[in-house]
């Protein structure tokens, strides 16, 4: 069974956000198309609590975009967004929510930062999807949402791991592009095995 894997489309994420993602909200129209021929939709939604560990705030003397080394690696500082209860966390105002059946949410814990839907980003902690998914016997995940380069690279990676087939559709995402991030997050994602589609197969 497949299901339609609705990536961080928030405020925060689209023009005039927070963490604005080029053009992030341009993909909402193609999105709200494949929700209506999925029988399954996830969302996941970043979910931080203020004074996150990932906001650059946090750390005297850094700026966004800066790196720190946590216990679990290297993290990239990012503005203060998506924090709990804020208009900046909320779903973009045009997305068809309606048909969601659960919402992953993710990085509520202080100290770890989350871009993956399935594994917190010390590889460990899990978010219980795998087990969603696999009660539901759903094998197959078209990905859509933001960022390319994060969020949705993260949950493509680890979904494979879990031994997932991971689809992403290529004509629904948008990335962030820190240094090249998003050339290379390509590469890795195709590395691992991703098979991409356009929402044209799809609908
Ligand atoms: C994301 C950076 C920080 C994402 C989330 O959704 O890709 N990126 N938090
Ligand atoms: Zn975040």
């Amino acid at each position: 069974m497949r299901a339609l894997l609705v990536v961080d489309i928030q405020n925060d994420f689209c023009p005039g956000g927070a963490l604005a993602v080029p053009d992030g909200d341009t993909i909402v129209t193609t999105v709200n198309k494949l929700v209506n021929v999925f029988d399954a939709v996830i969302q996941t939604q970043d979910w931080h609590p203020a004074g996150h560990s990932s906001f650059a705030s946090s750390h005297d003397g850094k700026e966004p975009y800066d790196t720190v080394e946590m216990d679990y690696g290297t993290q990239v500082l990012w503005p203060d967004h998506c924090v709990q209860g804020s208009m900046g966390a909320e779903f973009h105002p045009e997305l068809n929510t309606l048909k969601t059946q659960v919402i992953i949410r993710k990085g509520f814990r202080k100290a770890i930062d989350s871009y993956s839907t399935f594994f917190e980003n010390d590889q460990e902690t899990t978010t219980g999807l795998t087990g969603y998914l696999n009660q539901r016997g759903i094998t197959d995940l078209y990905t859509v949402g933001l960022a390319t380069d994060f969020c949705v690279k993260w949950s493509i990676l680890d979904g494979i791991d879990e031994g997932f087939n991971m689809h992403i559709v290529e004509d629904a995402v948008k990335g962030i592009d820190l240094d090249g991030s998003l050339d290379a997050a390509w590469d890795e994602m195709k590395e691992k095995g991703v098979n991409i589609v356009t929402s044209d197969d799809l609908l």
